[in-house]
């Protein structure tokens, strides 16, 4: 009996060991070590600088000039950081059927290399204060710091670093347009397709035509002060062995509190088309407040998203994390 014992653990052992031997990118399980690469430091300081930047021009509400200028400054900051920029202009009917003059920002790093990772984020301010505690606010735009200019400033912080710091394998920064003109509350329609109208032309229609990704991470609202982040359904769903690498990595970096191991609901964001559409498997990194009368933080949707509310230790703990899941796949190649 001992000895049976004692065979069937030695199995087990040799078992455990040969699936950790044939790891490759992708089967990392739920608490599994990572090997880190050195990657750089990201300073929260810095993409602070970068919402504040965006933020200056107003509410970033297509067809405004605020937007336009928005556009040109994305543009040149990821130019500035030696990123290939592409502009994908597209006129976009919105749920109202106003056109809306479209323009999702493509910058790409070594834009020949095959093996890539796509890291995207909305751009665009939504036009109605929609879900602010006064209705006086419910046709006034939301200012965006968080919604979406954070995701933008954690995106151009990353391109400085990589321009410093060069990676083997391609890496592009899309910048989506239009992801916020989805139906009102006040409204009495409901459109989930009014949502996400750039990465749904982005997805159908790609910048290269057969564009690939090894997976894409999407960011949304990652600056908010308070902000944790579960783990979003239809990432889990579309994505599980991406969310185990950035939920590992975040916990090995000792961001584990940022990046609960726990259920997000399910969201309707710019990571559906990425992968229902492209095919592309993409998760989003999209806070959770649980038990909070608006899931994604008290400033979401309101007047009040503002600077004042952007917490320079939850860009932090975002982008250390994203940043060290794109130089560890470096070692993949
Ligand atoms: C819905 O409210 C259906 N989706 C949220 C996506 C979003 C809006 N992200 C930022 N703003
Ligand atoms: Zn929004």
């Amino acid at each position: 009996m001992h000895i049976l014992r004692n065979s069937l653990m030695i199995l087990s052992v040799v078992a455990s060991l040969t699936s950790c031997g044939q790891k490759t990118a992708g089967t990392t399980g739920q608490n599994d070590t990572i090997a880190m690469t050195p990657a750089p430091d990201f300073n929260a300081d810095s993409a602070y600088s970068f919402i504040a930047a965006q933020c200056a021009f107003g509410p970033r509400v297509p067809n405004t000039e605020a937007h336009r200028k928005c556009g040109n400054y994305i543009a040149e900051k990821f130019r500035s950081y030696g990123a290939v920029v592409t502009d994908q202009y597209a006129d976009l009917a919105a749920f109202d059927g106003t056109i809306l003059k479209a323009r999702n920002i493509i910058a790409s790093f070594l834009p020949d290399a095959e093996t890539r990772l796509l890291i995207c984020g909305h751009w665009d301010c939504r036009p109605w204060a929609d879900n602010d505690p006064d209705s006086a606010n419910w046709h006034k735009p939301v200012p965006g710091a968080n919604d979406a200019a954070s995701e933008i400033g954690v995106m151009l912080e990353m391109a400085r670093l990589i321009s410093q710091k060069p990676l083997g394998i391609g890496i592009d920064f899309i910048c989506f347009d239009a992801e916020d003109y989805g139906t009102p509350q006040w409204s009495d329609e409901r459109n989930e397709d009014s949502w996400c109208l750039g990465s749904q032309h982005w997805a159908a229609q790609p910048h290269k035509f057969g564009y690939r990704a090894r997976f894409g991470i999407l960011l949304d609202m990652v600056g908010g002060s308070g902000s944790t982040f579960a783990q979003e359904g239809f990432s889990k769903r579309y994505a599980a062995q991406v969310v185990e690498r950035v939920w590992n990595t975040a916990d090995q970096l000792g961001y584990g509190q940022f990046f609960p191991k726990e259920e997000g609901g399910y969201i309707t964001d710019d990571h559906i088309p990425v992968n229902r559409i492209a095919g592309i498997p993409c998760i989003d990194i999209v806070p959770y407040f649980k038990n909070a009368s608006s899931g994604f933080g008290p400033t979401w949707h309101t007047i009040n998203d503002n600077m004042e509310h952007i917490d320079k230790a939850v860009l932090k703990a975002v982008g250390q994390t994203v940043i060290q899941v794109i130089y560890n796949e470096n070692e993949e190649k």
